[in-house]
């Protein structure tokens, strides 16, 4: 068998463009602890790729350290992209939009997988997450909406919750998925707002 191809370490974060794709071609891609950060729970990290309005990143295995994995100025598709060990956090929509996930997994999240900083969606479908904090987490004390959706997915040995929002406008919808080790699926939302088959 050969030898695994050594990871890409990025010393500088990586932009995708408005409206391209960047194809990792399975990949694994590492920050530079010390110019990106040391994927600690300290915040103000660097992410490994930055994706612009309408980016797509695909193929892409993120291993440790992962920084502040992956940020989205606006709307962003996430295609077939692993963490294997999930850094501060592993995506976060930094201004409003769209993020849709298909496929991939999050491994070893101490505290949040995706973390919502401004309004939108996130939708995750066929994806898998083991031990983590939480899977989707709305900015702590913001109350604009954000739309969540999680289908056809398996995710086990969670800490604290599924999805978490102190917005009462927040949304959170759970289809088709599996979950072994769950303590709570929704935590914070109104009643009304959540909805599981
Ligand atoms: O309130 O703003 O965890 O984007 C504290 C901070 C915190 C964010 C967030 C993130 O909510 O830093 O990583
Ligand atoms: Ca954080
Ligand atoms: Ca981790
Ligand atoms: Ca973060």
């Amino acid at each position: 068998m050969p030898a695994a191809a050594a990871p890409t370490v990025v010393n500088s974060t990586i932009v995708v463009p408005k409206g391209t794709t960047y194809d990792g071609q399975g990949k694994t891609f590492v920050a530079n602890p010390s110019t990106l950060g040391d994927g600690s729970q300290a915040e103000n990290q660097k992410p490994v790729f930055r994706l612009e309005a309408g980016a797509t990143l695909k193929n892409v295995i993120i291993g440790a350290p992962a920084a502040d994995g992956v940020h989205c100025y606006g709307n962003c598709n996430i295609s077939n992209v692993v963490w294997q060990d999930v850094g501060e956090d592993a995506l976060t929509l930094k201004s409003s939009g769209t993020v849709n996930i298909t496929g991939g997994a999050a491994y070893k999240a101490y505290d949040k997988v995706f973390q919502m900083n401004a309004s939108g969606t996130i939708n995750i479908k066929n994806f898998r997450a083991d031990d983590i904090g939480k899977l989707v987490r709305q900015n702590g004390g913001t109350s604009y909406a954000v739309n969540m959706t999680l289908d056809n997915s398996n995710i086990s040995n969670v800490k604290d919750s599924i999805m978490r929002t102190d917005s009462s406008s927040t949304q959170g919808r759970i289809t088709n998925t599996r979950y072994s080790k769950v303590p709570t699926l929704f935590k914070g939302f109104a009643s009304g707002k959540t909805s599981q088959s």
